[in-house]
């Protein structure tokens, strides 16, 4: 395996010395955002990973290979096309296969924790849609999630996916939904979902105590950190629910399936809302990266619990 698996050499050092690391994914570079907005995104994430403090680790596989802390230049060329969205299920064919592709947050966390990285930053995780009991579509990221012990920064789930069933399904799994500065489980574009989380958190401090705690008590499972987007760079309700129901009409009509069906809504989505909903996406994925490496670090200094 490890030859198929290369962690760039300053990131290993650092995970070795015990410093802090962020592990950042792809798909969003190559099918969650416009072409352009993506390369910009994870350019601009990196940069706010270390500006914390955190060296910036941003996952996704190059020629069969996947690569642990990509360059610039190589999260550029993942996102010049043909970069195939990779989860657990055709990770392994397609590395064999010797494609370049990019890592969903169910793929980036197996790398990530094959590569000893603790925290990871992404924009929502995906989950149960809603059109679940017709297509049993639900993302391998909660299976990943309740596989691996990584703390992931997120703001929750889209609201293109069934998110009562969503939650219910995170705390089957047992995966801890810690609400930072918030106690409700944010919609990504949203605030407040409507739904709760297991605990509030108004400090980092305070957040990375719990989540070592989690890690410590062997549970196996991720630590997932709702943070929700601010206020500023919310998503009017109206603009969204409009957005919303004529993403799921068009997927619906147009019989979309399978991994096309996130990206497609994504898509249609930006669409709709004129944008509105990347200047939300951008925004949140920001404040996510500054939250992962304040974490890191405070999960990097010998602390209590
Ligand atoms: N949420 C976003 N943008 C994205 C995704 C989620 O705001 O690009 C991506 C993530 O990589 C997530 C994936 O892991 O979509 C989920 O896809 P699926 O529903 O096919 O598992
Ligand atoms: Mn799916």
């Amino acid at each position: 395996v490890s030859e198929r698996i290369l962690v760039a050499p300053h990131v290993a050092e650092a995970v070795a010395q015990g410093r802090p690391v962020v592990a950042l994914e792809t798909t969003l570079v190559t099918h969650g955002l416009p072409p352009g907005e993506g390369v910009a995104a994870a350019r601009e994430l990196e940069q706010e990973v270390r500006a914390r403090g955190a060296v910036p680790a941003t996952i996704g596989i190059l020629a069969g290979q996947a690569r642990v802390g990509l360059s610039a230049e190589e999260t550029e060329r993942l996102a010049r096309g043909g970069a195939r969205k990779l989860s657990l299920g055709n990770l392994a064919a397609h590395m064999a296969g010797g494609g370049n592709g990019s890592t969903t947050v169910a793929a980036t966390l197996l790398l990530a924790r094959l590569a000893g990285i603790r925290v990871f930053a992404t924009g929502g995780i995906g989950g149960v849609h809603r059109d679940a009991a017709e297509t049993g579509d639900v993302s391998a990221d909660l299976a990943a999630l309740a596989r691996h012990p990584v703390v992931v920064v997120c703001s929750g789930a889209k609201a293109v996916l069934d998110l009562p069933r969503t939650r219910e399904a995170l705390e089957s799994l047992g995966v801890p939904v810690l609400g930072f500065g918030t106690d409700r489980f944010p919609a990504f574009y949203r605030r407040d979902s409507g739904l709760g989380v297991d605990a509030r958190f108004d400090s980092t401090g305070a957040l990375a105590t719990a989540a070592r705690l989690h890690l410590a008590l062997g549970a196996g499972t991720a630590v997932l950190v709702a943070n929700p987007v601010d206020a500023g760079h919310e998503m009017p309700a109206e603009v969204y629910e409009t957005g919303l129901a004529g993403a799921l009409a068009g997927a619906r009509s147009e019989g979309i399936r399978g991994p096309a069906v996130t990206p497609f809504l994504l898509e249609r989505l930006a669409q709709l809302t004129q944008g509105r909903s990347v200047f939300s996406n951008r925004a949140l994925l920001r404040d996510n990266a500054r939250l992962a490496a304040d974490l890191a670090v405070a999960l990097a200094r010998p602390g209590p619990g």
